[in-house]
């Protein structure tokens, strides 16, 4: 299996956490060309990241992906329990991919302080809160968001709600997480399969808002 990705990718790391919890061997490659490229559009033909291929069958988008792999390598199950549990976790995975993980994007235009616009911060920190409020108030971890062991529903949020802390911090706009969902992510960081697959992302994000911020 080829896993295109990139560490700077929070896409692709999602993607990375089921390939180690499941102990996937792969290769993982970067895009040829560059993501939106005709050389990897060629290949991948919506041009985004991540995406798979075995021989010369494709996938793209995270969550697809994930529930390939979850059905390919069932063990451990990350999509568990009866049709309205998983449900929950597709929910949850869904939320992530909707309604929180964009505007953790939108914050990337303003880490730049020559490009940074204090009151748009100030909005999207305020959406992105409401989302964590939500999202404390839908959980009790177990330690996971919904199951004793990890599911698909905490690949998202694994990576995202640290990039929210980071991304608001740097953009001078500090967001505290409520201890519910601090626990959570404290517990997933000690994990070693989550561990190793935050790594190359974490290192990668670190390096680029610093980057950014002394520009
Ligand atoms: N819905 C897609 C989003 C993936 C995505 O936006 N990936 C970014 C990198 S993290 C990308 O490829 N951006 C290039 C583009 O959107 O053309 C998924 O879940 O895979």
């Amino acid at each position: 299996m080829i896993f295109y990705g990139t560490a700077l990718s929070s896409y692709s790391a999602k993607v990375r956490i089921v390939l180690a919890v499941k102990g996937v061997q792969y290769d993982e490659l970067p895009p040829p060309g560059g993501y939106r490229s005709d050389e990897y559009r060629a290949v991948v033909p919506a041009g985004t990241l991540p995406a798979i291929r075995i021989g010369d069958w494709v996938l793209s988008e995270s969550e697809a992906i994930n529930e390939f792999l979850d059905e390919l390598y069932p063990t451990p199950p990350m999509l568990p329990g009866d049709a309205r549990a998983r449900a929950r976790i597709r929910f949850l995975c869904r939320f992530h991919d909707l309604q929180f993980e964009p505007r953790v994007r939108a914050l990337f235009a303003h880490v730049k302080p020559s490009g940074r616009h204090a009151h748009k911060v100030a909005l999207l920190r305020g959406e992105i809160e409401t989302r964590v409020a939500q999202l404390a108030s839908w959980v009790q971890p177990q330690p996971w968001l919904l199951t004793p062991t990890i599911s698909l529903a905490d690949c998202g949020l694994l990576v995202n709600l640290p990039l929210a802390c980071m991304a608001l911090q740097a953009c001078g706009q500090p967001m505290e997480l409520p201890p519910v969902l601090q626990c959570w992510l404290d517990a997933g960081a000690a994990h070693p399969p989550v561990r190793q697959a935050l790594e190359p992302w974490h290192a990668a994000t670190q390096a680029w808002l610093a980057a950014s911020l002394e520009d």
